[in-house]
């Protein structure tokens, strides 16, 4: 693919990495990802309320006409492109996180583990949160049964979540650190107030967890990479009382 369709705009940067993406639970993910990685990156904001997503150009880079997706560019002009954001994440931490920072060894149990994680969120947390979210606050009808089911099967999901981090006794999800398996659903889980779950009361150890990785070195600046999160500024969620990264430069 060339790539030749993409308006100046939006045109990628020539070498390195550029984030096509906006402020969502599925577009944070990636903007975290490159923070604690510590990845240069230049973005470019998609605003999916006018359909720039659905754009021909953009269609060429990810199939699905969806934010986020990415394209990296190397030292000799090769373009990688990827989307979906599971995929990208596999894909950055293949790459750029040789120390496993936020990803486990390839044949470790973890890796493993991490791997189902992060499948749990992008099948299930991403869809049903979505389908709660959008029967509550944009289906034309109001429709009690579709806001009921689906909030309900997201209290489900995070039940297992609550299990999982009890049982695992880290903090994290997976293993003794952060990992892919976290930024894939801090992003969702964050925002489940607008769906009238009190996370404190209900998930006390889901509630705990969204804090610690918000405190995590780099999670807020990639939270904040599209304009401040609505999590900040709506939700529970408090700013990191440890240094953050920009602190610490
Ligand atoms: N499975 C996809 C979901 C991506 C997705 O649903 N993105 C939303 C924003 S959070 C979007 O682009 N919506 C605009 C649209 O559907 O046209 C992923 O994980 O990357």
């Amino acid at each position: 693919m060339s790539f030749k369709n993409i308006p100046k705009e939006f045109a990628p940067a020539p070498r390195g990495i550029t984030l096509y993406s906006l402020g969502t639970s599925n577009g944070v993910k990636i903007s975290i990802a490159l923070s604690l990685l510590n990845l240069p990156y230049t973005l470019h904001i998609i605003d999916i309320s006018k359909n720039i997503q659905k754009e021909p150009w953009f269609v060429e880079i990810n199939p699905n006409g969806r934010i986020p997706a990415i394209l990296d560019i190397d030292e000799s002009g090769n373009v990688t492109n990827v989307w979906e954001s599971a995929a990208i994440l596999l894909y950055l931490v293949d790459k750029y996180d040789k120390k496993h920072k936020i990803s486990f060894p390839r044949g470790s149990p973890e890796y493993l583990e991490s791997l189902e994680w992060l499948i749990f969120q992008v099948a299930g947390v991403g869809p049903m949160q979505g389908q709660a979210g959008h029967f509550k606050f944009y289906a034309p009808e109001q429709i009690p049964y579709g806001v009921k089911r689906y909030t309900e099967e997201t209290r489900r999901l995070y039940s297992v979540l609550e299990k999982q981090l009890t049982d695992n006794g880290s903090g994290f999800l997976v293993g003794d650190h952060i990992s892919i398996a976290d930024v894939a659903t801090v992003g969702w889980v964050s925002v489940s107030y607008s769906l009238g779950i009190d996370l404190a009361k209900e998930f006390p150890a889901v509630h705990d967890w969204v804090q610690r990785v918000i405190d995590t070195p780099g999670v807020y600046e990639g939270f904040n990479a599209h304009g401040t999160w609505r999590g900040f500024t709506q939700g529970p969620w408090k700013a990191p009382q440890t240094p953050t990264l920009s602190d610490q430069k």
